[in-house]
C-alpha cells in the first residue's frame, strides 16, 4: 500500500493574557481527519516564543513529512478568516511573547529576502469559504508577531523542502467565549472555524492555478 500523504496544520498555545487560542482549539478538531484524496491531517502546537517557534515547526515537519503545511494563528480584533498573502523579514513585537522576548525591528533572516508570498491558492480559498457562507478575506499582512515569524519560517522551509508543495498561514477571529473579555471585538464559532479550515485545505488539494479576481484592498 502507497503510505498515505499527510497535511500538517498547526495552532498556537495561547498568548497576550488569553487562556485558549483558537488557533489550537480548530487545529486539533481535525487531527486524524482524511481529506477527500486520502491525505490524513496531522496537528500541532506551537509556542507563542520567536526563540522557539520555529524550531518546534521544522522538528513537526521532519516527524511528519507532509506535502501541504498550512499554520493557523488567532489575530483577535479581526472578523473573518484571513487568507494571508505575505511574510515579512521583520519581528517588531507589540507585546512580549511567551518567554519574555520582544524584538524590535529585528531582521528574521539577515540574508534572507524581504518578503515570501504564500503558495496557497489564496483568491480561490476566499471565493470558497464566501460561496459556503464563511466570511473570509485575502489579508496583506500576517503582522510582525510570532506569527508573521513563523510564517516567514515556514516558507522559506517549504522552498528548501520538495516533498513541501504548497505551504501558507491562516488568521482566525477570537472564539466567542474571547470576545466577551474583549468590548465589541468580532468573534467566530468553533464549528464554522473548523469547517472553513476543512474548506481551506480541500481547495489547496483540488485548485491548481489559483483564481484572478478582485479581492485586494485600497488601504
Ligand atoms: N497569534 C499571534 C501569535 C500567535 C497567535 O496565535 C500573531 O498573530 O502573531
Amino acid at each position: 500500500m502507497r503510505p498515505k500523504k499527510t497535511i500538517l496544520l498547526t495552532g498556537f498555545e495561547p498568548f497576550g493574557g488569553e487562556s485558549i487560542n483558537p488557533s489550537w482549539e480548530a487545529v486539533r478538531a481535525l487531527d486524524g481527519k482524511t481529506m477527500s484524496d486520502g491525505s490524513v491531517v496531522a496537528v500541532a502546537k506551537l509556542p507563542c516564543a520567536f526563540v522557539l517557534s520555529l524550531d518546534a515547526l521544522e522538528q513537526q515537519i521532519r516527524k511528519h513529512k507532509p506535502h501541504i503545511v498550512v499554520c493557523v494563528g488567532q489575530a483577535g480584533g479581526r472578523a473573518e478568516m484571513s487568507i494571508e498573502r505575505v511574510a515579512i523579514n521583520v519581528d517588531d513585537a507589540r507585546i512580549p511573547d511567551n518567554c519574555g522576548a520582544q524584538p524590535i525591528d529585528v531582521a528574521i533572516r539577515s540574508d534572507g529576502p524581504a518578503a515570501y508570498f504564500s503558495t496557497l491558492p489564496v483568491k480561490a480559498i476566499v471565493a470558497a469559504l464566501q460561496a459556503n457562507g464563511i466570511p473570509a478575506a485575502v489579508s496583506q499582512t500576517a503582522g510582525t508577531f510570532v506569527c508573521n515569524h513563523v510564517f516567514y519560517g515556514l516558507m522559506q522551509l517549504a522552498g528548501q523542502t520538495p516533498k513541501i508543495k504548497r505551504a501558507g498561514f491562516v488568521h482566525i477571529p477570537f472564539l466567542p467565549q474571547q470576545a466577551l473579555r474583549h468590548r465589541n471585538a468580532p468573534s467566530m464559532s468553533l464549528e464554522v472555524m473548523v469547517a472553513g479550515l476543512r474548506q481551506i485545505i480541500e481547495s489547496t488539494l483540488t485548485v491548481k492555478t489559483d483564481l484572478i479576481v478582485a479581492g485586494g484592498s485600497t488601504h
